[in-house]
């Protein structure tokens, strides 16, 4: 196919203007007289998608000319957050698109208004994953996110005084043109069935599955940034095979019978995270979770196999990382692809899949630590759980091996757990099938090692590393506080700080000027009149993560409760104006944790409407917490509410996103706070509460909640207050929590960080000392960037390197 070229891509603002044009007729089927908003949108954003598309073309041209080894990165969530805005900076067409659009008699605030966020994640997890490919872009890293396609997502919430409603997210309603089909690389998934042996193999089987559905890809591209690399995410939507319907009882009036089948199978990607309280929402997460990974790994196999002859070059050339246990399921399907399908020998092929895969682990919490119970995968999977069985004969007789009689370890260490139900841990298959698991902080990290996987970090030590997790400095601060990103860009004499945030130091000099300490603040004010959730003189006091109790969410509301009862007693006194502000999502069968958001919008409430406290305090909880809404509420921020309980958080990413744009942390020493701490200095950061140490030590003594309740008035009065009925039962609900168990030492900690807000308060009070706190926080968020992330990953983890990707010419 030599000797056809591509016609160039316009540049100037007249060619811009005619490639939106020719969208606008040609591909959207409209015309200039009639075009709508959403024509504009839809036709700008594949206008620009088009110039993303052409560095696409390069980018898979240079990778295919090199060859190189390939970061897959394997996820059940993706928060990728609105396209348009980044596409906009990525591809450097900004002005353009402004002036072509206005053309059109639209602004291009309007048209970005349009543009929806695929809501493909639930919290950290699913924003790391895209910070991470957005970096692996801008370190020209050849690489692939795999993902599922949920046609609705993360459910929308709607906040009310009765607490959160989940509703459906249908974000592609009006469809999706960030998103390429692939049809063509359709793959088959098998499920259920039985297992048939192979004459003359002892080890090789046949899987005869019980249903088969289609797994269909298509791609969103992913740019780097100051660079031509553009990656992709691939996410696979399930889809019934056309076998699936039932003409037959179609055409007998069963319209609901004869669809029944379909509808089964397409359910599989129908949402993020079905509950799972249900044994059949259990199966149903299960069966994503292996969809994933089927479709993944013949895609990546695929593409090898276009390139390379050898299966012995496999791991050379693969890199699969596993976010979370989620998609741990590819280590017998690998397994099960390589000794079934391509007929090698176990040992070679295990050889081949532990050094293709590395895990990232999310978490210290055992209950999030997954197991499936061994009959569902039996049901579901049977020949997976044959080679898991096999898995682990191999590796306990390595733990026996090297620990002789120690029949208690081997219990500890199996795949298999036996009591109270034979199930399959997760973590543990995917620490004996990897080359390399990390965690997310080094505190997590070292934890992992010294608790939750003490056992493996014994047997294999060098296996357990650390990489601190990062944020993209494009997404959250230079396109979500443009004000600041161009202050910055002036201080520092230009924009390099966007590709090496380590420049940012070179800010601290100008904390001392005064001039520019004041143009720095009159930005925030700015960004928190943008946000209009209260007064943009007060003091903004955000929490703005997931709900969940080890996070303690209920030890922020005792603050509010507190300050609320303070400003009651005395009227007069001089008191600091506070806007605190909640935001973030309860899994919907979590009931404490949507107790505790019903509770604090009837707190808000009741502040609201109180017109002695009102001036002091406002309480704001805005619906529907996402990328998009945080890129809103970061920049107004002045204070990051980071006090999870020590030795809970594994690492976090909004503390990140806060200090990068200035807001000073009050936290514990827990998680990337022991980073930040670090680095920003005990100054410029507010620090309280128990260590993970002491954390431990108190349950172990016998934590009693009700000691620290009555020996401190305050905090007594907080609680009867809740506990008191003017909140409703849940008040009451969430106070006898707290005096029986409090599971997370929210009482442990009350007067340690309500001290510490006093101090934040004093500080506050003194404008240029929080403002130099202010920009210092900044100043040393450098490290924090997910280019850095990624470029640690690439060299202890990957051990891959960029492949540039050459300019046009
Ligand atoms: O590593 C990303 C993010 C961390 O920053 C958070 O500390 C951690 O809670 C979160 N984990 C999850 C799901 N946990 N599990 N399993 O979102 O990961």
């Amino acid at each position: 196919r030599q000797g056809i070229g591509l016609r160039k891509l316009g540049k100037t603002a007249d060619e811009f203007q005619q490639d939106l044009l020719s969208n606008l007729y040609y591909r959207r089927g409209t015309t200039v007289e009639s075009a709508s908003a959403r024509d504009a949108y839809e036709t700008l954003s594949l206008t620009v998608r088009d110039r993303l598309a052409e560095r696409r073309a390069r980018t898979a041209a240079a990778h295919y000319a090199s060859n190189p080894r390939w970061v897959y990165y394997l996820s059940a969530e993706y928060l990728l957050g609105a396209q348009l805005e980044q596409n906009l900076l990525y591809s450097g067409t900004g002005e353009l698109a402004a002036s072509a659009v206005k053309a059109l008699g639209f602004s291009l605030e309007d048209v970005e208004d349009l543009d929806v966020e695929p809501g493909l994640g639930n919290g950290g997890l699913g924003r790391l994953a895209a910070c991470l490919v957005d970096s692996l872009a801008t370190r020209d890293i050849p690489a692939v996110g795999y993902g599922i396609r949920y046609d609705l997502g993360i459910f929308r919430q709607v906040i009310t005084e009765n607490g959160q409603t989940e509703l459906p997210d249908d974000w592609a309603f009006h469809g999706n043109p960030w998103e390429f089909p692939a049809p063509d690389d359709r793959q088959t998934v098998g499920f259920y069935g039985h297992t048939e042996p192979v004459p003359g193999s002892t080890t090789r089987k046949v899987w005869v599955p019980g249903e088969i559905v289609l797994g269909e890809p298509s791609h969103m591209l992913v740019p780097g940034y100051g660079t031509d690399t553009v990656n992709i995410v691939r996410l696979w939507s399930a889809k019934a095979s056309e076998a699936s319907f039932d003409l037959s009882r179609f055409s007998a009036g069963q319209y609901a019978e004869a669809v029944q089948e379909a509808v089964r199978a397409e359910n599989i990607s129908k949402v993020l995270y079905p509950d799972d309280s249900t044994e059949l929402g259990r199966e149903l997460r299960l069966k994503q979770q292996y969809f994933l990974v089927s479709c993944s790994l013949r895609d990546i196999v695929r593409r090898f196999r276009l390139r390379n002859e050898n299966w012995d070059e496999f791991a050379e050339k693969t890199v699969i990382q596993l976010n979370d246990t989620h998609p741990t399921i590819a280590i017998p399907e690998l397994m099960r692809l390589l000794v079934d399908e391509y007929e090698l020998e176990w040992d070679r092929a295990w050889e081949i899949t532990r050094k293709t895969f590395a895990y990232t682990c999310h978490t210290l919490l055992p209950e999030a630590l997954e197991t499936w119970p061994v009959r569902l995968i039996e049901k579901l999977l049977p020949r997976h759980l044959e080679i898991i069985y096999l898995i682990n004969m191999h590796f306990l007789r390595t733990v026996g091996a090297r620990f002789p009689g120690d029949q208690e370890r081997v219990r500890r260490m199996s795949i298999i757990q036996e009591e109270p139900e034979r199930r399959v841990r997760m973590a543990h298959l995917a620490v004996v099938g990897t080359e390399a698991v990390n965690g997310v902080a080094e505190l997590h990290s070292k934890l992992l090692r010294e608790t939750v996987l003490d056992d493996f970090a014994e047997l294999w030590p060098a296996k357990f590393q650390n990489v601190t997790n990062g944020i993209s400095p494009r997404r959250f601060i230079r396109i979500a506080n443009p004000r600041l990103s161009d202050l910055i860009t002036e201080g520092l004499g230009g924009d390099g700080w966007v590709r090496d945030l380590e420049k940012l130091a070179g800010l601290e000099s100008l904390a001392d000027d005064a001039s520019f300490r004041e143009r720095w603040r009159s930005i925030k004010r700015a960004n928190k009149v943008d946000l209009a959730a209260g007064d943009p003189d007060s003091l903004t006091d955000v929490m703005i993560k997931r709900f969940h109790e080890y996070k303690r969410q209920q030890l922020k509301l005792l603050h509010v409760v507190t300050l609320y009862q303070r400003i009651r007693a005395n009227p007069a006194g001089d008191w600091v104006p506070r806007t605190v502000l909640f935001a973030g999502k309860a899994a919907p069968a979590y009931h404490a944790a949507k107790d505790l958001i019903r509770l604090i919008a009837t707190v808000a409430a009741t502040i609201a409407a109180d017109p002695v406290v009102s001036p002091y305090l406002k309480v704001v909880f805005p619906s529907n917490y996402n990328v998009t809404l945080a890129e809103k509420i970061i920049p107004a921020a002045d204070l990051s509410e980071q006090i999870s309980l020590a030795g809970k958080e594994a690492s976090g990413t909004g503390n990140m996103k806060l200090a990068l744009n200035g807001a000073v942390t009050i936290g514990t020493l827990d998680g990337a706070n022991i980073e930040i701490h670090a680095r920003v200095g005990d100054d410029n950061f507010f620090l309280f509460g128990l260590d993970a140490y002491e954390a431990a030590q108190a349950r172990i003594n016998g934590y009693q909640p009700r000691a620290f309740y009555d020996h401190d008035e305050e905090l007594r009065a907080a609680i009867d207050a809740l506990g008191s009925g003017a909140f409703g039962e849940v008040g009451h609900r969430v106070a006898s929590a707290l005096l029986g168990w409090d599971e997370y030492l929210a009482l442990a900690d009350y007067r340690a960080y309500v001290d510490c807000q006093g101090r934040v308060e004093e500080a506050w009070r003194d404008h240029d000392r929080w403002t130099r706190m202010s920009i210092l926080n900044t100043a040393h968020s450098g490290f924090f960037s997910s280019d850095r992330t990624v470029a640690d990953y690439a060299a202890r983890i990957w051990r891959v390197s960029p492949v540039p990707v050459p300019q046009e010419n």
